[in-house]
C-alpha cells in the first residue's frame, strides 16, 4: 500500500467512525518530566501520526502530577482533525507564538500556522508567516508564569483570548507540554529544556551583515567590502543574494560575474570580512545540471499524489524538490556543501523553503503559495511517511537540519553560522533567523520591536529584521530611526530588495552615514555583551533581547510594553521613536558608548539597570580585531553601593570552548568610603584573557555622572567618587 493511500484510508476511518459533534477525549497518561514541567497524552494519541519535531529528545514521565496542579489541556477530535483547549482563570498576560506580527501582548489573538512566503504582510496580525511555534507563554499577576507547547506542527491555527487558549489543527491527536514556574525567564528556560537551545554562534555573525538583493557581480562585492574600510564603518560579513549563481541553479556559481567565488572570498577574509552565500531548496529540473542529476539518481524529491516527481515553479523554473524528510535526502544534501563550503563561503543563507511555489499561473482559488497537501514525504528514521499536509511546516526546519549537517561537515573546526527564512519551535537548534520581506515603513520599523522579543520568548533568540526595511524605497529617516535600534537586535543586517534605492550606510547622505557609523560603532562596542548573552543563551535558552516587563515581572504596567527592549537582563534599549515609553521602576542609568551618540537624535538611549555591570569593548572595524584591548566596565551601583555583572568570553570560532578554553569573569562592585572597588571575584576557563586585556577602564555611573578609572583585570580598579 501507497503511503497516500494509507494516508487516505485513515482519513475514512476517521470520517466514519468520529461523531458529528466535536468529542471530547480523554487523557490516556500525564506526569511531570521534568521540573515542573507536564507531559499530557490523549487518548488515542499515535505517535507515527504525528511525529515530533520540536522536541529536543523524547521525553520520560517520571512522576505523577502534584496534587494543585492545575493547568490541564481538554482535547477534542472532530472530523479527524484534533484540537486541545486550555481554560484561563483570572487575568494572564498572554504572549509568545513565535513569528507573528501584531502587538507583543497577545491577549485576543489568532494566528494561523502555515508556513507562508508573505511579503509586506501588515503590521497588525492575522497574516501567516514564514514559521511555526505552537508555544504560548502566560504570566500571572503575580509574576508566576506557565507555557504550553501543542506538539503538533499540522495545519493549526492558535487563538489566545483571555478566557482560554485554543490550538485546533487538521491533524491526528497530539501531546501538550505546560511549564508551570516560578517566573516567565524560568518558563522561557523550560522551554529550552524541551527544544534545545542554539549552538554557540561563530562571533562575525554578530557583527554588523550587510546585504543586498543582489550585489551583482564579485566587482561590486568589493566595491562595497572597500567603502566599509575606507569610511570607517564596521562591518563582518557581505551577504550574496540569488544573483551570484547560475541561472538560479543552486550550488553553482554565475560563470560571468561571479567566476572565481575562492578569489572573491579570500579579498573579503584578508579584509576582515565573512561571506554569507543563498541556498533555496528548489532544485531546477534540468537533465544536464549536476545537482539535479544526483540527486535523481538518490531518488530524493518529494512525490505527487500520483508518485510522480514533484515540479513546482520558483526562481529558476521548474523545480524539484528535496523530500527532507528522507534521511538519505538530508545526507545527499549535506554532501552539496562540501565543494561549495571548499571555495572559503563562511555562511549560507536558507530562504524560500516554506517551501514557497509560485503558482501564480493558476485560477486565484487554486493557489496555494506552496504545493500541493497531498504530495508525498517517505520519511525514514523516526519520521513515518505523510502528506505535505503534515509536513508542510516542518519542511524549513527539516532542511536546516540538513544544512547544518553539511556545514559541520565541511568545516568541522568551525561553528556554521545558518540563516532560515521558514523554521518551526526548536528549529533554533539549527539556524537563526529573519523576519521576511518587510517592507520600509514606520509600522514595519516599530513592530520590528515585538516580533523579535516574541521570536526570543519562543526559543529562538537569534533574529533581526531587514534593518530600513526590504521592499520599497527607504529614506534616510527611516534608515537613520531604524538602524539606530536595529544595532541592538540579536541579528543585526541591512537588505534592501532589487529595484530598490541603495540601502547602505553611506547612501542616505553625509549627515545620515555618520549617524550610521556611530550607531553600528556601538554596536561594536557591545560585543563583549553580546557574546556573553549569546553564550549565556546557548547554555539555559534566556533569550538575548527581553521584554521590559523581564525587569520586573509583577509590574502590571509593563505588560504591554513593547517599544523598548532589554539586550540581557541588564540594559534597556529606548528607540529613538518611543514615544512614552513605560520603564522599569529603579534608577537606570544612561550609558554612552560612542562620540557624538549624546547629539544625534537618531541613536537608542541605553539605561543600565541598578546594580548591574555590563562590559563593553573597543571601536573595532570588524570582529576578528581587538575587541578588549580596552576592557570597559559600566557600572550601576544599587542603593547600598554594590553591583555585579559578567563576560564570557573565548576564540570566537571553533569547538575548543567546549572543552575548557573559554573564559568566564565574574566581576563585583562595592562601595568604600567614597571610592568604588571593582574586583574580578570568579574566573572560569583557561582561555587567556589577561594576554587580550592590556587595560581595565571602570565607568561608574551616579546620578548622571561618571566617574572613571583605569587598571587592570589582576588588580581590579579602585574608581574615586
Ligand atoms: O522571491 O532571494 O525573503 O530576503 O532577497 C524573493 C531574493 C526571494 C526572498 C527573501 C529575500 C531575498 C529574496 N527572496
Amino acid at each position: 500500500m501507497t503511503t497516500s493511500s494509507r494516508y487516505y484510508l485513515f482519513l475514512i476511518f476517521l470520517l466514519v467512525f468520529a461523531s458529528v459533534k466535536a468529542k471530547n477525549i480523554p487523557i490516556r497518561q500525564s506526569g511531570l518530566i521534568g521540573h515542573s514541567i507536564a507531559e499530557f497524552i490523549p487518548e488515542g494519541f499515535d505517535a507515527s501520526l504525528v511525529p515530533s519535531l520540536m522536541l529536543q529528545k523524547e521525553p520520560v514521565i517520571k512522576k505523577a502530577l502534584p496534587a494543585g496542579w492545575h493547568i490541564v489541556p481538554e482535547f477534542s477530535f472532530n472530523e479527524g482533525k484534533a484540537s486541545a483547549v486550555v481554560h484561563l482563570q483570572g487575568d494572564i498576560s498572554l504572549y509568545g507564538g513565535g513569528e507573528v506580527t501584531g502587538p507583543l501582548l497577545r491577549n485576543g489573538q489568532t494566528i494561523k500556522l502555515w508556513n507562508t512566503d508573505n511579503g509586506a504582510y501588515g503590521t497588525d496580525g492575522g497574516k501567516r508567516l514564514y514559521q511555526t511555534h505552537p508555544w504560548v507563554l502566560g504570566v500571572r499577576k503575580d509574576g508566576t508564569a506557565f507555557g504550553i507547547l501543542f506538539d503538533s506542527y499540522w495545519k493549526a491555527g492558535l487563538k489566545t483570548d483571555s478566557k482560554a487558549i485554543a490550538f485546533n489543527t487538521e491533524g491526528a491527536l497530539f501531546r501538550v507540554f505546560v511549564i508551570d514556574r516560578k517566573s516567565p525567564q524560568e518558563v522561557v528556560k523550560g522551554l529550552a529544556e524541551l527544544t534545545g537551545t542554539i549552538e554557540m554562534p561563530p562571533r562575525w555573525s554578530l557583527g554588523y551583515q550587510q546585504c543586498r538583493f543582489s550585489y551583482a557581480s564579485e566587482q561590486q562585492v568589493k566595491e562595497i567590502a572597500d567603502t566599509f574600510r575606507e569610511k570607517q564603518i564596521p562591518c563582518d560579513a557581505i551577504w550574496m543574494d540569488i544573483d551570484y549563481m547560475e541561472g538560479f541553479r543552486v550550488f553553482t556559481f554565475n560563470k560571468t560575474n561571479f567566476p572565481n567565488p575562492k578569489r572573491l572570498n579570500n579579498y573579503l577574509h584578508a579584509k576582515g570580512f565573512h561571506s554569507v552565500f543563498m541556498i533555496d531548496p528548489g532544485v531546477k529540473a534540468d537533465s544536464t545540471y549536476a545537482v539535479y542529476r544526483s540527486g535523481s539518481a538518490k531518488d530524493i524529491w518529494v512525490k505527487d499524489v500520483g508518485g510522480r516527481e514533484y515540479h513546482g515553479k520558483v526562481w529558476p523554473g521548474d523545480c524539484a524538490f528535496p523530500d527532507f524528510t528522507m534521511p538519505d535526502c538530508r545526507d545527499w544534501w549535506a554532501g552539496l556543501y562540501k565543494q561549495f563550503m571548499a571555495t572559503g563561503v563562511d555562511g549560507v543563507w536558507n530562504d524560500m523553503n516554506e517551501p514557497a511555489v509560485n503558482d501564480e499561473a493558476l485560477p486565484k482559488d487554486q493557489r496555494l503559495g506552496t504545493m500541493p497537501y497531498t504530495n508525498q514525504h517517505r520519511g525514514g528514521g523516526s519520521l513515518p511517511a505523510g502528506p505535505h499536509l503534515l509536513y508542510h511546516n516542518a519542511y524549513g526546519r527539516l532542511m536546516v537540519q540538513a544544512t547544518r549537517q553539511g556545514v559541520m561537515a565541511a568545516n568541522p573546526g568551525k561553528r556554521p553560522f545558518i540563516l532560515t527564512r521558514a523554521n518551526l519551535l526548536g528549529g533554533q537548534r539549527f539556524a537563526a533567523t529573519w523576519t521576511g520581506d518587510n517592507l520600509a515603513d514606520e509600522r514595519f520599523m516599530k513592530v520590528s520591536v515585538p516580533m523579535c522579543i516574541t521570536l526570543g520568548l519562543s526559543g529562538q533568540p537569534f533574529s533581526g529584521p531587514d534593518i530600513g526595511g526590504f521592499l520599497g524605497n527607504t529614506s534616510p529617516d527611516l534608515w537613520a530611526k531604524w538602524l539606530g535600534f536595529g544595532v541592538f537586535l540579536p541579528f543585526a543586517r541591512g537588505h534592501a530588495c532589487a529595484g530598490t534605492n541603495n540601502k547602505e550606510p553611506w547612501a542616505f547622505g553625509g549627515a545620515v552615514e555618520e549617524t550610521s557609523r556611530i550607531a553600528i560603532s556601538r554596536r561594536y562596542r557591545l560585543l563583549p555583551l553580546f557574546y556573553t548573552l549569546f553564550y549565556n543563551a546557548h547554555k539555559t535558552g534566556l533569550p538575548v533581547m527581553q521584554p521590559s516587563f523581564f525587569a520586573d515581572p509583577k509590574d502590571l504596567s509593563l505588560r504591554d510594553e513593547e517599544q523598548t527592549f532589554l539586550l540581557g537582563s541588564n540594559l534597556l534599549v529606548v528607540p529613538s521613536f518611543a514615544k512614552e515609553p513605560k520603564l522599569p521602576a529603579g534608577k537606570w542609568e544612561k550609558i554612552s558608548l560612542v562620540d557624538g551618540e549624546q547629539s544625534d537624535p537618531y541613536q537608542a538611549k541605553l539605561l543600565l539597570k541598578s546594580g548591574a555591570i555590563i562590559p563593553a569593548g573597543n571601536i573595532i572595524q570588524n570582529t576578528g580585531e581587538k575587541s578588549l584591548e580596552t576592557l570597559t566596565l559600566f557600572v550601576n551601583p544599587d542603593s547600598r553601593g554594590n553591583a555585579t555583572g559578567e563576560l564570557y568570553w573565548d576564540s570566537g570560532e571553533g569547538w575548543e570552548f567546549n572543552k575548557g578554553n573559554f573564559s568566564r569573569l565574574k566581576f563585583r562592585a562595592k562601595k568604600s568610603g567614597s571610592k568604588t572597588i571593582l574586583h574580578v571575584v570568579a574566573h572560569e576557563g583557561s582561555y587567556p584573557i589577561n594576554e587580550q586585556v592590556a587595560h581595565l577602564k571602570v565607568i561608574v555611573l551616579k546620578d548622571g555622572k561618571e566617574y572613571s578609572e583605569t587598571g587592570s583585570l589582576k588588580q581590579g580598579v579602585l574608581v574615586q567618587m
